[in-house]
């Protein structure tokens, strides 16, 4: 029993001590990397194909962004996309770019709806009755039918949050009622960005036969790694027909529906990414592939591009503003023609493009690191760019105050309030020799948006209790 151990433990105080130095184990795992430090261990080199490549023809000022979209995949791959109440700027942007290709596209929420031409389906409405039972998460629902009867607007709201992990489980058995035949079951969030490119090239390699839950990983109750909603996650056709098996005699004609089985277990957790994961394991046995930073479930301002992840394929990113999503969506598939795999330091033809005007941005925070040394007190911008090219693992600096920063990764950053942050200058800088050495070149004869020579993809990770962090 994975779940509901807490609960059960409360009957004495030994067993209310062991619940203690549960929660306290817990959030010793919380506070560790999510991602276990980052790092990945193995990565291998495959010839890929590309099925979704940038367009050829640019088409005037509005061109079609899904042409070319290989639409005949969708028969074997279901898209599921889940959203919620107050998400509406997102959905509509993610619907307009993202999503916009997806032929058979499932949107789940908590509320019917129509956007456009697309059908929202009010998911929890397919949930037994006994989930309302005593259940003060479920009164957001309930003012959101009494909301929309009225024809009001339903906002967001922090109860609304609450309802989210009741449509895993439901969101999981749609799918695989809706489409069974299909051999891969996607599901994202309204604000996650897609590198469908890179989803096809990586299920391609793959076995839909095989038993497969893949994502990125966060630490879940007794050691378990679930995937991370953020970050979106897939599973094969194979482990849904051992998770979701037909009613059969077998099944005793028993109701087999995860939401049905695993009732409990949702009500009792905060995170409905998490129980999905634990109903997985105690389903099937299967425990996560993790493909992180493939699966990055990162910011695009904090997401990290080093030598490591230079040419590892990225799938997607996660807390996509709806601006930002029409941003990244018309850049990929407007920039030069190329069949090769999306990596991590493709991106930087996006974010980083700036660096043509020059290596240095003012009143720019790089979130470079805290200062490595004590003496690194530089007398200005200047000088702390000079000190990071002589330091060879130096890709970024950052100058504020007489302190200089390095980083030994590249990232966008954010802006910093020219007038009132009090912070006076605030300079970052980017080592443009080094990153031309990993492939990175802004001079004329080389190419910004062609950063890696072959990518290297992941072996995916399986975490074991004994696995040293
Ligand atoms: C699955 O969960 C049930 C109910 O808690 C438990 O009795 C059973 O032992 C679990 N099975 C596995 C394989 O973990
Ligand atoms: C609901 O909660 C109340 C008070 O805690 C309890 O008396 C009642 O039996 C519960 N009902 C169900 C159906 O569990
Ligand atoms: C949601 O917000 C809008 C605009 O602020 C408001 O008109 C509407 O009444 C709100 N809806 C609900 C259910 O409170
Ligand atoms: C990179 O691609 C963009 C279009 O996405 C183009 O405007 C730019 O000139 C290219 N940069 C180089 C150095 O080729
Ligand atoms: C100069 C500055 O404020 N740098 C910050 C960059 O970001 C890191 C963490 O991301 C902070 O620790 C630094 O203070």
């Amino acid at each position: 029993m994975i779940k509901t151990l807490p609960m059960r433990l409360s009957r004495r105080p030994a067993r209310v001590l062991l619940a203690g130095l549960l929660f306290v184990f817990f959030i010793l795992t919380l506070t560790r990397s999510r991602h276990a430090g980052g790092r990945h261990s193995k990565t291998y080199q495959r010839k890929t194909k590309s099925f979704f490549p940038p367009l050829r023809k640019k088409g005037g000022v509005d061109p079609d962004y899904c042409e070319n979209f290989p639409t005949q995949l969708l028969d074997d791959i279901q898209i599921v996309l889940k959203t919620g109440a107050g998400d509406a700027a997102k959905n509509k942007a993610h619907l307009a770019t993202v999503t916009s290709c997806i032929t058979n596209l499932i949107v789940v929420s908590d509320h019917e709806e129509k956007i456009g031409d697309r059908q929202v389906i009010d998911i929890l409405a397919e949930l037994p009755a006994s989930y309302a039972v005593n259940n003060t998460d479920f009164q957001a629902y309930a003012e959101h039918k009494k909301a929309q009867a009225e024809g009001e607007t339903v906002n967001y709201s922090r109860e609304g949050w609450r309802l989210d992990r009741f449509k895993f489980l439901p969101m999981v058995d749609k799918a695989y009622a809706t489409n069974p035949k299909a051999k891969w079951f996607v599901f994202l969030e309204s604000d996650v960005y897609f590198f469908w490119d890179t989803l096809f090239r990586l299920l391609d390699q793959l076995d839909p036969t095989e038993l497969h839950y893949m994502g990125s990983p966060a630490p879940g109750a007794n050691d378990l790694r679930f995937a991370y909603g953020g970050a979106g996650f897939v599973l094969s056709q194979g482990l849904m027909k051992k998770l979701i098996p037909p009613k059969t005699v077998a099944t005793e004609g028993l109701d087999t529906r995860l939401s049905v089985r695993y009732e409990d277990w949702v009500k009792e957790d905060c995170c409905g990414d998490a129980v999905l994961g634990y109903a997985i394991y105690n389903a099937t046995g299967v425990k996560l592939e993790a493909l992180y930073p493939t699966f990055a479930g990162d910011e695009l301002k904090k997401m990290v591009v080093d030598k490591e992840r230079w040419c590892v394929p990225l799938l997607s990113i996660h807390r996509v503003q709806p601006e930002q999503m029409e941003g990244i969506w018309k850049w990929e598939r407007t920039r030069p023609y190329n069949q090769k795999p999306f990596v991590f330091s493709s991106l930087l033809a996006y974010t980083h493009s700036f660096l043509k005007e020059g290596p240095t941005r003012e009143f720019w925070d790089n979130l470079s690191e805290a200062p490595v040394r004590k003496d690194n007190a530089a007398k200005n911008a200047n000088a702390c760019a000079s000190e990071c090219s002589n330091d060879p693992k130096c890709l970024q600096w950052s100058y504020s105050q007489t302190v200089c920063r390095f980083a030994n990764y590249i990232k966008l950053g954010n802006p910093v309030d020219k007038e009132n942050g009090g912070q006076g200058e605030f300079t970052s800088g980017w080592d443009l020799k080094k990153m031309g050495e990993l492939g990175f070149k802004v001079d004329e004869d080389s190419d910004i948006n062609d950063t890696c020579m072959e990518a290297t993809w992941l072996t995916p990770t399986i975490h074991t209790s004994k696995q040293a962090q």
